[in-house]
């Protein structure tokens, strides 16, 4: 834990392996597996499709959904993560207690949970150089975050793993351009740093947890399987989240009849 904390704290970020068990994660799995099948229907009766692929593997099928429609396809899940199998990654124990070490007994889940299939060859998933923070606004560094990306299948250079640059975390928050689909650091901030990107090439069970001020991207994907993955943020909530959403409230010593106490009272709440 010492050296988790240590390297957080000078890096920007650690890596945890093999944190989450196969139960955590098989839940995560088939909730992202109905989403993808509820999908599959609306496009069938919206007469998109002529097979809904029931039998491709979870690496496949939303592919085969979009094969022809690559505009359409799916990037981000948000509002959709309130369903019962999530819970169990986001209120994950061993997180919210290092979440507790470095944030505070105070903690809320921050209004930014997402689950991405990131599809291959398409440039609407390749994320660009960013800090978190670069989304948030000027002022957000004074946010005290405990950001966490997760891999649902190994990811690697080729299916497009996260790159950070170790020490960024201490440059406080860096102009950030427009760019098609994403935000990207300025050139005048990233260009001299860029070779000292680190690959996170990591394992379903692994977390990364990463500063909210860590410049980092995430690859093109150009295997030709979809590159699954979640990443969330806790923040110390005592703090304004700065932005229009609250999140939600996961552990507390001054309130504690306010967080939500289990997945039934996830899956009754509302992206937020
Ligand atoms: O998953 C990716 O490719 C990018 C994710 C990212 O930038 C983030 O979690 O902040």
């Amino acid at each position: 834990m010492e050296a988790v904390i240590r390297n957080f704290n000078e890096n920007g970020f650690a890596i945890l392996r093999g944190v989450l068990e196969p139960v955590t994660l098989e839940a995560v799995k088939h909730e992202c597996e109905v989403l993808v099948a509820e999908l599959a229907t609306h496009r069938y009766a919206e007469g998109k499709l002529t097979d809904t692929y029931p039998d491709a593997a979870f690496e496949i099928r939303l592919i085969r959904l979009y094969e022809n429609y690559p505009d359409e396809t799916p990037t981000i899940f948000r509002s959709e993560l309130h369903r019962e199998g999530f819970f169990g990654m986001f209120a994950h124990p061993a997180l919210l207690e290092l979440a507790g070490i470095i944030l505070g007994p105070e903690i809320r889940l921050y209004p930014n949970y997402s689950v991405r299939p990131k599809l291959p060859e398409n440039r609407r998933t390749e994320v660009l150089w960013h800090q978190d923070a670069g989304y948030t606004s000027k002022e957000a560094d004074v946010l005290r975050m405990m950001n966490v990306w997760t891999p649902l299948v190994p990811v690697n250079v080729e299916n497009g793993c996260m790159e950070f640059i170790p020490g960024s975390h201490k440059w406080g928050v860096v102009p950030h351009e427009k760019d098609e689909y994403y935000l990207r650091i300025h050139d005048d901030y990233i260009k001299p740093v860029e070779a000292d990107a680190v690959r996170i090439e990591i394992l379903p069970g692994d977390v990364v947890i990463f500063s909210n001020l860590m410049f980092h991207r995430g690859l093109p994907n150009r295997a030709s399987h979809i590159r699954w993955s979640l990443d969330w943020r806790y923040q110390d909530a005592t703090q304004p989240t700065l932005r229009t959403t609250h999140g939600h409230l996961l552990h507390s010593q001054r309130a504690p009849d306010m967080i939500v106490k289990d997945a039934k009272a996830w899956a009754q709440l509302e992206f937020s």
